[in-house]
C-alpha cells in the first residue's frame, strides 16, 4: 500500500509517547530517591502515575441497529492485516452479545464467553470479570485462520429455551428472535452468551486499544450495563447507518438512547458512519450521479440526526476490507475508509494524549513543588544560620551565649506547637471518621439494601420509581453532608498552617479545598441515564419484569459504587495531602532547630571553628540551590515530552 497506515502509526506513536513520559517520571523519582527526597507520599504518587501510563486503554465502541455493518467495519478498520474476515458479519442478526476485543498479556489468546443464564444473578458483567470460572473459554489458535473464525463465530450463538426461562432472563420479547410455540411447547431462541471477550495479540490491541462491538438494538436494550456503563466509558463511539436502508425508526431510537443526548459529561468523540455506499454504485450511472446520490443521503441523514453533514462519513466497510486485503488502492480510496480512519485517529488520540499528559504533568508538578518547598526551607534555614554566624565574626563569647538563648526560645515555641499538633491529630481523626461514615461503602450498602427491599415490595412502575428516587436522594444528601465535613477539615487545617507559619516564621501552606461536585455530577448523570433507559425499557417490556428490574438496579448500584470507590480514594489522597505537609513542616523545622543549636554550641566551645563552619554552610547552600535548579530542569523536560507532538506528518496533527 502506498499510503502510510495512519491509524496504526498514530496508535504506535501514542504508545511510544506514554513510554517516554513514564521514563521521564521514573528518572525524576530515582533522582529524588538518591537524595532521600522521596517520602512515602512521593512514592505513592509516582506509582499511581506509572500505573496510569501503563494501563491506559482507549475504548472505541460501535453502536447501531443490527445488520448495519458494525462488525464488518471493525474488520475493515482494525483487522484487515489479518488477511481475512476476523469477526463474523452476515445478513440478519449476527453479533448476539456485546463483544470486546482487547489484549491482556497475562492470559493466552482466547475467547471468553459469559453464559446468558448469569443474568439471573444480581452480579454485573464488571464483577464477573474477576471470576474466570464463570466464563466459557476457548483458546485461539492464531496459526489457523479457519479455526479462529470458527471460535469467533460463537458470538452469534443462540439457544432454545423454555419461554419461562426467557422471561426470567428478561429476553422473551426480543423482536426478530422469538419463534415461539414450536411443537406446541413454548420455547424461544435467546442469545447463548451475555458478553464476549476476545483476547487477541494484535499490535493495536497491544498498544491498549479496546474495540467494543455491540449487537443491534434490542439486545442492547436488555443489557443496561452497556448503556449505563460501557458506552459512557468509551473514548469514541461510532454510530453506523446503512445506505441501503436509510435512517429508520429503530436507528433513531438507538441514536437517541446511546448517542443523541447532549450530556456534557459524555465527552466521547462521536462519529457517524453511513455504511454500504457500494449499494449505490450502480454500474449504469455516471460517477458524478453516484456521488450526488451519496451526498443526498449524507445530507438527509444529517438532518434527521441534527448534525452537520461534515460529521457523517460515507463508507463501504465491505469494499474497504476487500481493498485492504487485496492491496487495491483505488478501491480503498473509493471505499471512503481512509477519511473515516483519519477522522477517528485525528480526534481520538490527541484528545486522549491531552488528558493523560495533563494528569501526568499535574502530579509531577505537585511532587516537584513539595520537594522544592523542603529544599527551599532548608536553604532558608542555612541562610539564617549563615547570617547569625557572619554576625559573630570578631564577637565575644557573650554574644554566642545570647544566641544560644535565642535558639532555645525558638525551641520552646516549637515544642508548644508540637503539642498542639498532637491535639489536632486527634480532632482530625474524629472528623475524618465522620466523613467516611457518610460516604463510606457501608452507608451505600445500607441505602442499596433499602432500595432493593422497596423494589421487591412493589415491583411496578410507581414503586420502582419511588424506590429509585429515594436511592438517589439519599446519595445526594450524603454527598452534601460529606462536602460540609470536608470544608470543616479544610478550614481547621488552614488555620493550623497559618499559626504554625507565623510561629516558625515561614510562609504558610495553603491546603487545597475538596469539592464533591464531580461525584454529585456523576450521580446526576447516572440518574438521568437511568430515567431515560428505564422509560425505553419499560415501554419495550410492558409487563413488569421483576428479574430485569432487579438486574437493572444492580447495574445502577454498581455504577454508583464505582463513584463511591473513586470518591473514597480521592478523599483519602486529599486527606493525606492536607495533613502530610504539616507533618513534614514540623519534622523539617525540628531538624533545622537542632542544626542551629548544634552550630551555636560548636562555636561556643571553639570559636576557631567559625570560619570553617561558615564555609561548610555556604557549600550546603549551594548544593540546595543546585538541587532546586535540577528539579526545575527535570520537570521542564517531562513537560516537554507531555506537550510534544507525535512526529507524524503535519496533516495528521491538524
Ligand atoms: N454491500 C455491503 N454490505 C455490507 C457492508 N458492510 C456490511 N455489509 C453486509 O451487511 C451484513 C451485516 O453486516 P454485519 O457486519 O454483520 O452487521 P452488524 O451491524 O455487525 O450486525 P449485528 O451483528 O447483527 O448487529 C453482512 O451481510 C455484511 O456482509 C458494505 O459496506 N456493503
Ligand atoms: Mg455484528
Amino acid at each position: 500500500m502506498s499510503r502510510p497506515r495512519e491509524l496504526a502509526a498514530r496508535f504506535e506513536a501514542y504508545g511510544e509517547w506514554r513510554k517516554r513520559l513514564a521514563r521521564g517520571v521514573a528518572d525524576l523519582h530515582a533522582w529524588l530517591r538518591e537524595r532521600e527526597l522521596a517520602d512515602a507520599e512521593v512514592d505513592f504518587k509516582v506509582a499511581e502515575v506509572q500505573e496510569r501510563l501503563r494501563e491506559d486503554r482507549l475504548v472505541v465502541a460501535f453502536v447501531a441497529e443490527y445488520s448495519r455493518g458494525k462488525s464488518e467495519l471493525i474488520n475493515a478498520i482494525f483487522f484487515a492485516d489479518f488477511g481475512a474476515r476476523l469477526l463474523p458479519a452476515t445478513a440478519g442478526r449476527t453479533t448476539m452479545c456485546p463483544t470486546e476485543l482487547l489484549f491482556d498479556a497475562s492470559r493466552p489468546p482466547s475467547i471468553q464467553l459469559l453464559p446468558i443464564e448469569t443474568r439471573l444473578k444480581d452480579t454485573t458483567i464488571q464483577e464477573f470479570r474477576n471470576y474466570a470460572d464463570e466464563w466459557t473459554t476457548f483458546e485461539l489458535d492464531l496459526s489457523n485462520a479457519s479455526k479462529m473464525s470458527e471460535a469467533l463465530a460463537r458470538v452469534s450463538e443462540v439457544k432454545t429455551v423454555p419461554i419461562a426461562l426467557a422471561r426470567a432472563l428478561g429476553l422473551q420479547d426480543e423482536p426478530g428472535l422469538s419463534n415461539p410455540l414450536r411443537d406446541g411447547d413454548a420455547r424461544v431462541d435467546v442469545p447463548a452468551w451475555r458478553h464476549a471477550i476476545i483476547n487477541f495479540p494484535h499490535p493495536l490491541l497491544q498498544q491498549g486499544l479496546v474495540v467494543l462491538d455491540t449487537p443491534g438494538l434490542n439486545a442492547v436494550g436488555a443489557e443496561p450495563e452497556l448503556t449505563l456503563s460501557q458506552l459512557p466509558n468509551a473514548q469514541a463511539i461510532l454510530f453506523v447507518l446503512a445506505a441501503d436502508t436509510g435512517v429508520t425508526k429503530s436507528d433513531l431510537e438507538v441514536w437517541k438512547r446511546d448517542l443523541g443526548g447532549d450530556d456534557p459529561q459524555q465527552k466521547a468523540t462521536r462519529l457517524v458512519v453511513l455504511n454500504k455506499i457500494d449499494s449505490l454504485w450502480d454500474g449504469l450511472k455516471s460517477k458524478t450521479a453516484i456521488a450526488a446520490e451519496i451526498r443526498r443521503q449524507v445530507e438527509a441523514s444529517a438532518t434527521l440526526l441534527g448534525l452537520p453533514a461534515a460529521q457523517i462519513f460515507p463508507v463501504s466497510a465491505q469494499k474497504g476490507l476487500v481493498a485492504k486485503v487485496n492491496g487495491d488502492d483505488a478501491l480503498l480510496q473509493r471505499s471512503g475508509l481512509l477519511a473515516l480512519e483519519d477522522a477517528l485517529s485525528g480526534k481520538l488520540i490527541p484528545a486522549k494524549r491531552g488528558i493523560v499528559g495533563a494528569a501526568t504533568q499535574s502530579t509531577v508538578h505537585a511532587i516537584a513543588g513539595a520537594v522544592r518547598e523542603i529544599l527551599e526551607s532548608r536553604q532558608a534555614s542555612i541562610a539564617e544560620q549563615l547570617a547569625d554566624l557572619r554576625e559573630l565574626r570578631g564577637k565575644n563569647q557573650d554574644v554566642v551565649a545570647h544566641m544560644m538563648t535565642r535558639v532555645n526560645e525558638d525551641k520552646e515555641v516549637f515544642d508548644r506547637s508540637v503539642q498542639r499538633f498532637g491535639a489536632l491529630r486527634t480532632v482530625f481523626a474524629t472528623q475524618t471518621n465522620a466523613l467516611f461514615d457518610v460516604i463510606g461503602l457501608e452507608a451505600l450498602r445500607v441505602n442499596a439494601g433499602r432500595t432493593r427491599r422497596g423494589i421487591e415490595r412493589s415491583p411496578f412502575t410507581k414503586g420502582v420509581r419511588n424506590a429509585m428516587a429515594d436511592f438517589f436522594t439519599s446519595i445526594r444528601r450524603d454527598f452534601d453532608i460529606a462536602g460540609r465535613q470536608a470544608t470543616e477539615i479544610h478550614d481547621m487545617m488552614q488555620a493550623m498552617y497559618a499559626r504554625f507559619a507565623s510561629e516558625s516564621r515561614t510562609t504558610p501552606y495553603n491546603p487545597q479545598p475538596f469539592s464533591m461536585l464531580k461525584y454529585q455530577k456523576e450521580i446526576d448523570r447516572l440518574e438521568r441515564a437511568y430515567n431515560q433507559h428505564f422509560n425505553t425499557l419499560w415501554n419495550m417490556l410492558s409487563k413488569a419484569k421483576f428479574s430485569l428490574t432487579r438486574g437493572f438496579f444492580e447495574t445502577v448500584a454498581s455504577r454508583v459504587k464505582h463513584v463511591y470507590d473513586v470518591a473514597n480514594a480521592d478523599v483519602e489522597i486529599w486527606l493525606r495531602s492536607v495533613m502530610s505537609p504539616l507533618e513534614s513542616h514540623v519534622r523539617e523545622h525540628h531538624l533545622q532547630l537542632l542544626r542551629r543549636l548544634e552550630s551555636v554550641k560548636r562555636i561556643h566551645v571553639a570559636s576557631g571553628e567559625l570560619e570553617e563552619r561558615i564555609e561548610e554552610l555556604e557549600q550546603q547552600y549551594e548544593t540546595f540551590a543546585r538541587g532546586i535548579a535540577e528539579i526545575a530542569r527535570r520537570v521542564e523536560s517531562i513537560d516537554g515530552i507531555a506537550l510534544s507532538r507525535d512526529g507524524l506528518p503535519a496533516a495528521a496533527n491538524a
